[in-house]
């Protein structure tokens, strides 16, 4: 029997709470009122209210840590050493389109480390949760990254920028590269989940350009905790700093990211 830390229980009762909004709110979709937040940014009435039970559910049981939340931004706390950074739904777009993939994602940073992470997918009810040194699990299974060695046998996911996002033409000279090498790309449309599924081996590796704080904190702590590595571009540890991401196995990680780097030049 896993033995859970008081905090990632914590966690998951929050994620498990507002999962339950969003599951009743994803089915009836079409009649959520949809705004439009910039371009190509939705926020929709079950994200405000994900969003709410989380920080309510957390607060209640840690009242002095601060927030970095996708729709509420930075809340400070009394205690300076602990912040939550939350996504109440990684996948906006697919949950308005009513495509069954999407995430809630909470990381928790103590003196500003990542040390623990849980991605909740409330439609399939797997949660995804990890410690700093206790290893990461869906639901009840500990989770390992893949062990394929060579780039030609991965197969790989990534994020495309859409409209209004920058590095389009770049990307595209990644992506031609990485076609080239390896076995497959996907594009699922939730970075919480992507990098969730290369802590379960599912996927052997996966990039993202421009990300948030709150799309990736939980999952790097998945994929650290799975034995894989994450950095940004330069093989350095700033992601949440600047939004870019490679996360892969011991094997493919340092791979792809000269890939990666020579494709954009
Ligand atoms: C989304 C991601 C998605 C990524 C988008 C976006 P949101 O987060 O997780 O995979 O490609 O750029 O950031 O907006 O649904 O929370």
């Amino acid at each position: 029997m896993i033995v859970r830390s008081a905090i990632l229980n914590v966690m998951m009762g929050a994620a498990r709470k507002a999962g339950r909004g969003l599951v009743r709110d994803f089915g009836e979709v079409e009649k959520l009122q949809v705004s439009m937040k910039g371009t190509s940014d939705f926020v929709t009435s079950a994200d405000l209210q994900a969003e709410k039970i989380l920080r309510q559910e957390l607060k209640k049981a840690r009242p002095g840590f601060g927030f970095l939340l996708e729709e509420g931004g930075e809340v400070a706390g009394d205690d300076k050493s602990h912040r939550w950074i939350i996504d109440p739904i990684d996948g906006t777009t697919n949950f308005i389109h009513g495509i069954p993939h999407f995430a809630i994602s909470i990381g928790l940073e103590r003196d500003g480390e990542l040390v623990a992470g849980v991605v909740y997918e409330p439609i399939s009810d797997s949660m995804f949760h990890g410690e700093k040194g206790g290893g990461a699990y869906l639901n009840d299974w500990r989770l390992r990254v893949s062990a394929r060695r060579k780039l030609e046998d991965a197969v790989l996911t990534t994020g495309i920028p859409h409209r209004g996002r920058s590095g389009q033409e770049p990307f595209l000279k990644e992506l031609v590269a990485v076609m080239e090498n390896t076995a497959g790309v996907r594009r699922f449309g939730s970075a919480a989940l992507d990098l969730a599924y290369v802590a379960a081996g599912r996927c052997d590796g996966y990039w993202e350009h421009g990300l948030k704080p709150w799309d990736i904190a939980a999952g790097i702590v998945l994929v650290r905790e799975a034995g894989g590595y994450v950095t940004d571009f330069d093989g350095k540890g700033d992601m949440l700093a600047n939004g870019d991401v490679v996360a892969a196995n011991d094997h493919l990680q340092a791979k792809l990211v000269s890939l990666l780097k020579k494709a954009r030049g």
